[in-house]
């Protein structure tokens, strides 16, 4: 069943160069509504779990490493068709494949540091929201 919701962090190099309130502007002129959001910084453990699916992957290492390096902002958002929409404004992995105006096309500095995460379904999106928040928290 589509949930309408979506997860969202804003990356740490991101939140670094100041881009977080563009980025929320950008999300919000886009139609989407702010369930949860805060600031916080995930722990090395943390972040491994949450990537846990890229596991076996070679950058995984340094994603998780990066991804705990500095504080982050976590968001659930809610709109129509959400977890694909949100993935269209936020643009392909790779910034240097990013359609242009998307959000990694103007903010992200490389794959590695790509600025946002977006869920890439309905299932993961549920699952990575209630991994940030508990349900006291969405509004
Ligand atoms: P996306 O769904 O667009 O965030 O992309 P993936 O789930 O494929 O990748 C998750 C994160 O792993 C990316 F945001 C950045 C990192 N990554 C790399 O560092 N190198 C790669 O080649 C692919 C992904």
């Amino acid at each position: 069943m589509a949930t309408n919701r979506t997860f969202t962090m804003i990356k740490p190099t991101a939140v670094k160069n100041g881009h977080s309130g563009a980025i929320l502007a950008q999300i919000q002129a886009a139609g989407f509504r702010i369930v949860a959001m805060k600031k916080t910084q995930l722990t090395i453990a943390a972040a491994g779990q949450f990537y846990a699916v890229h596991k076996e992957r070679p950058f995984y290492g340094e994603l998780v490493e990066f991804m705990s390096s500095g504080p982050i902002i976590a968001a659930i958002l809610e709109k129509d068709n959400a977890v694909a929409d949100f993935r269209t404004l936020i643009g392909a992995t790779n910034p240097a494949d990013a359609a242009e105006g998307t959000i990694r096309a103007k903010y992200a500095t490389s794959i590695g540091e790509n600025a946002v995460h977006g869920s890439d379904s309905d299932e993961n999106a549920t699952i990575e929201s209630e991994f940030h928040f508990a349900g006291t928290e969405q509004f």
